[in-house]
């Protein structure tokens, strides 16, 4: 089996600059060496990197660098695709996830979303509270705007919601609440976690994301780990999912052999003690990979 990683040195969906520095922090932490190590035929495609100028506005920062961005990982992951590979997304902020989902959704047509974050990644330009794109990726390749991010150039086929799951949320803005619920993407925040515990939310999750399609994308934002354990990103909430939890999530889908494509985003180096995130996210790509403990 064939796997492709792409980088994405982007960090202008988010207000702290350092995500750009992700894909090395990760690649650092080993992952090229474990994906070979467990069979597959690796490539690794190097970075793209972002426009070093472009425009804004209040509610959609950097829009011209997100578009530009995103049209660009749209092309490479649909190249990889149309390959055969299993595409392995290293971002950068979470913005990039609209670039390389609208591929996988363009080039399978049906297929379901698990989002692990402590946000939900369902703002437009009119619910936003700080205008940063990576807040809005979820709702664009669901069809539910912002529109530039929705459409930029490549004829989207857009996720219907009732295939889509967050898990881990713990710091939802109010109107972005009210958007999912109106969309009917089902959450798994992380006090239904607490309760029903990880084992049966990510059977549920599985569930979801599988019925009625060919498989699903795995978007992975290293915050939804809890803060102790994942230093290393820009918009920490504290109590989130411990380290066995996200293990237990990623082996869990493992098994299951329906994951098409994975991004894991959100790791900042400035951020981060002696590479602890970096090396985490490394080995929940393994992990999500089939690397097993026994
Ligand atoms: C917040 C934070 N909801 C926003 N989003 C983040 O800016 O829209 N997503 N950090 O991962
Ligand atoms: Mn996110
Ligand atoms: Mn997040
Ligand atoms: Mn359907």
């Amino acid at each position: 089996k064939k796997i492709e990683l792409i980088g994405v040195q982007m960090d202008l969906g988010a207000s702290k600059r350092g995500v750009s520095m992700g894909p090395a922090a990760i690649r650092y932490g080993g992952v090229c060496e474990g994906i070979r190590a467990l069979g597959y035929d690796l490539t690794d495609k190097g970075d793209l990197l972002c426009l070093t100028s472009g425009e804004t506005s209040e509610k959609l920062r950097n829009y011209q660098q997100v578009v530009d961005i995103n049209q660009r990982l749209y092309l490479s992951t649909m190249e990889s695709l149309q390959n055969g590979a299993l595409p392995i997304i290293l971002g950068g902020d979470h913005s990039i996830a609209a670039g390389s989902i609208s591929a996988v959704s363009k080039h399978y047509k049906q297929i379901g979303i698990i989002w692990i974050d402590a946000h939900g990644d369902w703002n437009d330009e009119f619910s936003t509270e700080s205008g940063n794109m990576h807040g809005m990726p979820f709702s664009a390749v669901c069809g539910w705007g912002p529109n530039l991010m929705v459409d930029f150039g490549q004829g989207p086929v857009f996720v219907d919601p009732k295939h889509c799951v967050q898990i881990g949320g713990r710091d939802i803005d109010t109107e972005e609440r009210i958007r999912m619920k109106k969309a009917g993407v089902t959450v798994f925040p992380i006090n239904v976690i607490d309760k029903l515990g990880m084992s049966e939310v990510i059977e549920q999750a599985i569930n979801i994301a599988c019925r009625d399609t060919v498989g699903f994308h795995l978007s992975f934002d290293i915050d939804a780990i809890t803060p102790e354990a994942a230093p290393g990103t820009g918009t920490v909430v504290h109590s989130g999912l411990t380290v066995r939890e996200a293990f237990l999530a990623v082996e869990t889908i493992s098994e299951t052999g329906k994951m098409l494509s994975m991004d894991m985003v959100e790791v900042n180096p400035i951020l981060d003690i002696r590479n602890k995130t970096g090396i985490l996210a490394s080995e929940l790509i393994l992990s999500a990979l089939g690397k097993v403990v026994f």
